[in-house]
């Protein structure tokens, strides 16, 4: 062969199909930007106007109407088109305003379309109406950081994922000197309108924030964003106002994309249990509706645990005279044999693999360990007020931590009147893996939040399941199942009789396609002593061979890979649905803005049903909020929707648990969701959860 001269790095750089196939612009991003969300038909009107409907009542909470005057009389308001207005409403209509946005908490899929259905909904009012966008969330309008955002950089960002055009962050505007700072920014901008574009706790401020500038005209508007999904809104009478908050379709999609890939990799290799903690801080709707999208063998959700009875415990305590109040409430050690009976009925028919998914708040649902974080949580935010100082800066390490709580601890012995800490709690608390009690006792996040996505709830758990199931092993339940016709072949390859040997060996050998070893069969050595009892060999023979295999394969590995899904889903370019979804919630925000409101958040109602029947509207914030205890103190906030278990996307993923976990001979019932799709032909184009909770008239 000739030699070639290879062409050197920087010519080969030069090569226009090297240039196209390294370019950050590829055909898949030119798409993304270029697609065109549809506008709901009241958009389509050059105007648009808001009417009080007094259809939705609310139920009000006293500190709500006493903190939040200004906007507690709030009411749902319908947008309706209007092509033909008079003069001096076009003329508010249309007036230059400048418009501030900021993104506020985690990233969820669809914010940059918030952004861009906004700014094309305002630029087209008024050409000179100026939208700026805080930088690095509400820090941004604390310390007066912005930039405007011009046409070049929405189209940069239409229809892609995270909130990269103005980032976000966590700080909460939740003190006067914030508050007056956060003003004097609006005031410098010359805003009329500031939009929060974040979860309960930002929409929370929105409110705040709202009456706090009612006197100086600036309106501020709130946007529902969360992966999580727990900013759910319905009236008193339960009509359902949001249904869902933007992002929660694409990151679950992204994790079921996942998940479903891990059912297709275990069930081939049929070697690894894989263990996956999805992403939501308490609820488990994301959980939930992975399960629905994969039929994943295991879904543990939160809510349906905090209920649970060990009705067992209560018969047997009623048998002995007693009350048994340990029977009340889940424990993380009862979950723990929940996961192990799913992992040993599956063993039973062969199938020593699978795929379980924990949502990351299921701490939250697990009695014990709740009560840790309420005690915890008060601990800590007591200690910050009391000192005026920082408890994880005072106490750096661990130890340090353990040594403050054993002080309490000793305090409450006493005196009885301070016993949020007790030795009980203490002694409870060092029976908790060192890793464990690191994640329970780390930084609060500036909500005074517990921040599960950082605890390894999963490595906790499991680490109970591999113990429990040691024990299985070694009192001979759980074993892998062999398959009848299996056996035979490899008996009869070695001369021996399948018949005769059967009964001896395995405990079902006359009805089960899976033949299970008998339980008193843990070693080669009882396994020997079982075959001499049986006089088919004597001491001195040594255990047929093709018996000898048969046992090995019917001895459990448990093996396991644990992954978490949160970050990846969070970052994901939004589904066509959040597409079309937050462009339109950002039309919304302006016009709620351009009609004068304030305190009202932006939403979209009918979001189950095709796109010509979505409706936007305004919710007014105040009227949802309610008392509930934060940094250890009572405070107004926006209230999380959790899983409803009577939900009818619950009682669904209930009804069809069994079949999902397949312990039986046969298949697997995986679901495969396929690829996020954005352009093309989708079989399914929003949640599964929303759409059955929709089709239960009772769970609406
Ligand atoms: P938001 O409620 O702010 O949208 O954030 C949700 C979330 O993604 C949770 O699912 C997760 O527990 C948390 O953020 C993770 O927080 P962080 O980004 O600070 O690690």
């Amino acid at each position: 062969m000739k030699d070639i001269d290879p062409i050197s790095t920087e010519d080969l750089l030069e090569i226009p199909e090297v240039q196209r196939a390294i370019s950050s612009i590829n055909p898949e991003l030119i798409e993304r930007r270029q697609y065109d969300p549809p506008k709901c038909k009241v958009f389509e009107n050059t105007h648009t106007i808001l009417e009080d409907n007094d259809r939705f009542k609310f139920t009000i909470d006293r500190e709500a109407r006493k903190q939040l005057q200004g906007i507690i009389n709030n009411k749902v308001q319908t947008i309706s088109g209007q092509d033909a207005p008079g003069e001096s409403f076009k003329e508010r209509y249309c007036k230059k305003r400048n418009i501030g946005i900021v993104f506020s908490g985690g990233p969820a899929p669809g914010g940059h379309n918030v952004i861009a259905g906004l700014f094309d909904a305002a630029k087209k009012a008024n050409p000179e109406t100026i939208l700026y966008g805080f930088l690095l969330g509400p820090d941004g309008i604390i310390e007066n950081e912005a930039i405007e955002i011009t046409g070049s950089r929405v189209d940069a960002y239409r229809n892609l994922g995270g909130f990269t055009m103005i980032k976000t962050g966590r700080t909460k505007i939740d003190s006067p000197r914030k508050m007056a700072l956060s003003k004097e920014t609006c005031k410098n901008l010359g805003l009329d309108a500031l939009v929060i574009v974040g979860g309960d706790d930002s929409n929370t401020n929105a409110a705040f924030l709202a009456q706090e500038m009612i006197e100086d005209n600036i309106q501020v508007i709130g946007v529902p964003k969360t992966i999580d999904g727990d900013i759910q809104v319905r009236d008193a009478d339960g009509n359902v106002l949001c249904a869902m908050s933007f992002g929660f379709h694409t990151a679950a999609r992204a994790f079921a994309g996942s998940i479903s890939n891990l059912c297709t990799d275990s069930s081939s290799d049929v070697k690894y249990w894989h263990i996956c903690k999805v992403m939501g801080r308490v609820a488990s709707h994301l959980a939930l509706e992975v399960a629905l999208q994969t039929h994943a063998n295991m879904t543990l959700i939160g809510e349906d645990l905090c209920d649970y009875i060990d009705t067992k415990r209560i018969e047997n305590a009623i048998e002995a005279g007693d009350v048994d109040y340990n029977a009340y409430g889940m424990t993380l050690r009862h979950l723990s044999r929940v996961i192990c009976d799913g992992i040993v009925q599956r063993a039973a028919v062969g199938k020593n693999y699978g795929v379980v998914v924990i949502p990351e708040g299921i701490l939250e649902f697990i009695n014990e360990i709740q009560i840790f974080i309420i005690k915890l949580n008060t601990i800590i935010a007591e200690y910050n007020e009391t000192h005026d100082t920082d408890f994880h800066t005072d106490f750096p390490t661990l130890e340090d931590k353990l040594e403050y709580l054993r002080r309490l601890a000793r305090l409450s012995r006493e005196d009885s009147s301070f016993s949020i800490w007790n030795t009980r709690d203490d002694d409870l608390f060092n029976d908790v893996p060192d890793f464990f009690q690191e994640g329970l006792l780390m930084e609060r996040d500036s909500h005074g939040n517990f921040q599960f996505s950082q605890v390894k709830t999963e490595a906790v758990l499991m680490g109970l399941v591999k113990d429990y199931l040691n024990i299985l092993k070694e009192n001979g339940t759980y074993k892998i199942g062999i398959k009848k016709s299996y056996y035979r072949k490899i008996l009869e390859k070695g001369g021996l009789d399948p018949n005769y040997f059967g009964p001896i060996l395995f405990k079902n050998y006359n009805d089960a396609e899976f033949l299970l070893i008998r339980p008193s069969i843990i070693s080669v050595k009882t396994l020997k002593q079982v075959l001499e009892q049986a006089e088919v060999i004597s001491e001195e023979e040594a255990v047929p061979v093709p018996i000898e295999k048969i046992f090995h394969t019917s001895v459990p590995k448990f093996k396991t890979q644990i992954h978490f899904y949160g970050y990846d889903g969070r970052g994901n370019d939004p589904t066509r649905f959040d597409c079309n979804y937050t462009y339109n919630l950002g039309m919304t925000v302006f016009s709620l803005i351009a009609n004068g409101a304030t305190g009202q958040m932006a939403a979209i109602r009918n979001l189950e049903k095709d796109f010509s029947a979505w409706e936007p509207l305004g919710i007014p914030i105040a009227p949802l909020m309610h008392l509930e205890e934060r940094k250890g103190k009572l405070a107004l906030v926006l209230e999380k929707s959790i899983v409803d278990v009577n939900s009818a996307s619950f009682r669904v993923v209930k009804r069809l648990r069994e079949n999902w976990l397949a312990a039986l001979p046969g298949d697997d019932n995986y679901r495969r969701p396929g690829p996020i799709r954005f352009a093309g032909k989708s079989e399914e184009d929003r949640p599964i959860t929303l759409v059955l909770n929709s089709l239960d008239k009772s769970s609406q």
